[in-house]
């Protein structure tokens, strides 16, 4: 059986390459899951792909991908005080990426940095642009091959 991975975006990055270019860069949402999507299919993964402003959606999801090969998340604003998305990350029985396009470490507010997600997270990426969604992928095909 193909092994399934999730690729789940939290608020607002639909709008990904239309607000604030300057710190998350001019790619949109489609431009991040067709590269995403590209690197799945070289490593025979199936991926789905889903964008969500509804923190019961994610939830959902997470519920659905919890006996999945993988998971990438960017939590986006579900990273902050959001315990219900923590709680459905914690359930999820398999590998977790979470990927933050902008270094949440370095932005001008501070309480940036305090992801409450990242403790149900097997690792995570963040400040490598649109790129770090490609790493995450090839993080998780290494993983399932056995290789990670
Ligand atoms: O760097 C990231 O990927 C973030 O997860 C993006 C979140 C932000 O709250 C995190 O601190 C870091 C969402 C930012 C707001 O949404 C936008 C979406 C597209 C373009 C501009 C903002």
């Amino acid at each position: 059986m193909t092994p399934r991975i999730w690729l789940l975006n939290g608020p607002n990055l639909n709008l990904l390459g239309e607000r604030e270019p300057h710190i998350y860069g001019h790619s949109t949402l489609a431009d991040v899951e067709s590269m995403c999507q590209e690197v799945a299919a070289r490593h025979g993964l199936e991926l789905f792909c889903h964008q969500t402003n509804a923190e019961h959606q994610m939830i959902e999801w997470l519920h659905a991908a919890r006996k999945d090969a993988g998971v990438i998340i960017n939590p986006a604003g579900f990273s902050y005080h959001h315990v219900p998305v923590l709680d459905a990350l914690k359930m999820v029985e398999c590998p977790i990426v979470e990927v933050h396009i902008s270094n949440v470490h370095r932005r001008e507010a501070e309480w940036r940095s305090h992801t409450i997600t990242t403790v149900a997270a097997t690792g995570v990426i963040s400040g490598l642009g649109i790129q770090g969604y490609r790493y995450a992928v090839e993080f998780l095909a290494a993983r399932i091959a056995g290789l990670a």
